[in-house]
């Protein structure tokens, strides 16, 4: 079944958060060197194409799973970027209180009727046993699940070439007999409709389909990483040729659906949220000594 082109009101909406999440992690990586970001700091900045466009088939009701490098995904999802911060900010108002920091942002949604759940994670994870594990009951049950692969080349400082021998991940669907489907992970359009028409068949029960994009990180793993395991001009060849954001500018300023005046309100829409963001985390209370052990383990007495 053919996945319908999206609106140009949903295409605005798509670009506004490429935005937001390239602009909040400029922020985030400032705050982070000032000293104001609790523990390790991972960038989506350059794999926008990716959540945005498969997230914008989500409703509230789904699932995602996220990874270390989440922070794209929840602001695609529609996370509120002010208690995103907050809990980088380690504060009270975060969405785990402050106690999980960058790489622990959750919010639990109750389970209703016909939802999806999207798994994001890298090429590094796809290496590790819980992958197939996962992978491999969720086509037996036909779950309704994707399973969106971010191949990013990278898992921390180690090429994906140097550790494994099958670099396409799609290549690995038959081994588990669910469909696999590559796509251009800078692409946000292509993307957006090979997401489709797997969140589609999840909704019918017909089970998962792995979806690797391919995509590539122009920041470091973490922010402060030196980065030696790749060259400058490999990182240029990417940010300068294949930025997913301007990738999605280009495409909406030839369908006529952008102008530089909106282009330029878009940017400074989202530029203030974040500097919002920051004051909302900024003005918040750490969490209290008392709050130490709550809400961090789960246990049944019964
Ligand atoms: C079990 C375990 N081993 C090692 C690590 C350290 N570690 C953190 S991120 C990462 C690489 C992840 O690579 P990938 O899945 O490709 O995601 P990417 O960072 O490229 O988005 C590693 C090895 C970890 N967090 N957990």
């Amino acid at each position: 079944m053919p996945v319908e082109a999206p609106s140009a009101e949903k295409l605005l909406d798509m670009y506004a958060r490429m935005w937001c999440i390239r602009l909040f992690e400029e922020q985030a990586e400032y705050q982070s060197s000032q000293g104001k970001v609790m523990g390790a700091l991972h960038t989506y900045i350059g794999e926008e194409g990716v959540a945005v466009p498969v997230c914008a088939h989500l409703q509230d009701t789904d699932y995602i799973t996220s990874t270390h490098r989440g922070h794209g995904h929840c602001i695609a999802k529609g996370a509120d970027i002010s208690r995103m911060m907050a809990e980088l900010f380690g504060r009270s108002t975060g969405y785990c209180k402050g106690k999980g920091g960058s790489m622990h942002i959750a919010d639990f949604k109750l389970r209703g009727n016909g939802q999806v759940a999207v798994c994001f994670f890298g090429d590094g994870a796809a290496n590790r046993g819980p992958f197939h594990e996962n992978i491999n009951i969720g086509a037996v049950w036909k779950l309704p699940v994707v399973y969106v692969c971010e191949n990013n080349q990278f898992a921390q400082w180690t090429p994906q070439k140097d550790v494994t021998l099958v670099t396409d991940i799609a290549n690995m669907s038959p081994a588990y007999g669910i469909p696999g489907v590559q796509v251009d992970g800078m692409d946000p359009l292509a993307v957006y409709e090979a997401a489709g028409e797997a969140i589609a068949r999840a909704r019918r029960g017909e089970g998962p389909t792995l979806l690797e994009c391919k995509t590539y990180r122009f920041h470091g793993h973490n922010f402060g990483d030196p980065q030696q395991y790749r060259t400058r001009e490999e990182i240029a060849e990417w940010s300068d040729n294949r930025d997913p954001v301007k990738q999605m500018a280009a495409h909406l300023r030839d369908a006529g659906i952008l102008s530089d005046e909106q282009d330029a309100d878009i940017q400074n829409t989202v530029q203030e949220e974040i500097t919002a963001a920051v004051r909302f985390a900024e003005s918040s209370p750490y969490p209290t000594p008392d709050e130490l052990y709550k809400d961090v383990y789960s246990y049944d007495i019964g």
